[in-house]
């Protein structure tokens, strides 16, 4: 499969994970842009149902067509030729086909950025392809496994969030840190987007659902500022395609599979 039959012939695109935010959530912003503004790309979801977690997945786990290498979700199906399992794998495949101008350095990555040779935009403040790369990985690695996985752990662990000094805790500040960091380094861009990017990469994807994951969790997870994180909220909601997928309330309300998440939402959102 060459770069160049990839980016301008049809690609079909199916994305499979459950029926919540979850992991998922920032890839969904990514794969609708990426439809949005590549005619050639045909973009569906097929949703595994929490529902019928105890019924059907155990037969779409052993179904490695189903639920790919890693035997997990989310995965990506390519052409009905190909899957990929990871998030953050998916999501560097995804920008390495040009639809979002960058590529990873994530050794799978590497390769398919090498074969497809990519190289993103560099700027004047960061010259050096590669080092953008690892910078903006950077961004998407901590807003995917510190802050949107961090977050939903806490739904999974149910911490006592005006417990300061309990051992569950830590996640909760842990998140809100990180989030922090992502607001600051923000702040530094020239433009609305990271590292002075004109355009969403993979940073400003993960990070804007960082933003709203943990804002839509709870305010206990926010820092102080958010000035930046209030304007990435509002620049990608501009954009098209994610304007369109937020009037038509796409956006699911369940965070994640477990049991107890209705009930710990409820429970917090009568804490201040
Ligand atoms: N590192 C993987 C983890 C994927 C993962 O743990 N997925 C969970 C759902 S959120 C899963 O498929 N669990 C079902 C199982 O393991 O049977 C990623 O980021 O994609």
């Amino acid at each position: 499969m060459s770069a160049t039959a990839t980016n301008s012939g049809k690609i079909k695109l199916r994305l499979h994970y459950w029926d919540c935010r979850g992991r998922a959530q920032a890839f969904r912003y990514m794969l609708e842009d990426i439809a949005y503004t590549n005619k050639n790309v045909d973009y569906k979801e097929d949703f595994e149902q929490i529902d019928g977690t105890p019924t059907t997945w155990p037969e779409h786990k052993a179904d490695k067509t189903i639920s790919g290498p890693f035997r997990t979700l989310p995965v990506l199906h390519w052409n009905d030729e190909h899957i990929f399992g990871q998030t953050l794998t998916i999501g560097m495949l995804a920008l390495r086909n040009n639809l979002v101008y960058f590529y990873s350095l994530n050794f799978v990555a590497h390769l398919v950025a090498r074969k497809f040779n990519l190289y993103g935009k560099v700027t004047s403040s960061v010259a050096d392809p590669v080092l953008l790369e690892a910078y903006l990985n950077g961004v998407a690695n901590c807003a995917y496994l510190d802050v949107i996985v961090g977050a939903c752990m806490c739904i999974w662990n149910t911490p006592d969030i005006e417990n300061k000094t309990s051992a569950e805790y830590h996640q909760i500040a842990g998140v809100k840190d990180k989030l922090d960091g992502l607001n600051t380094l923000l702040k530094q861009s020239s433009t609305s987007f990271f590292y002075d990017q004109t355009e969403p990469t993979i940073a400003d994807y993960f990070t804007f659902e960082a933003y709203l994951v943990a804002r839509d969790i709870h305010s206990v997870f926010l820092p102080e500022d958010c000035q930046a994180l209030v304007k990435l909220e509002q620049v990608m909601k501009e954009r098209p395609a994610l304007a369109k997928y937020f009037q038509n309330n796409q956006l699911m309300k369940r965070f994640t599979a477990s049991p107890f998440e209705r009930e710990y939402l409820e429970k917090i959102s009568k804490i201040k």
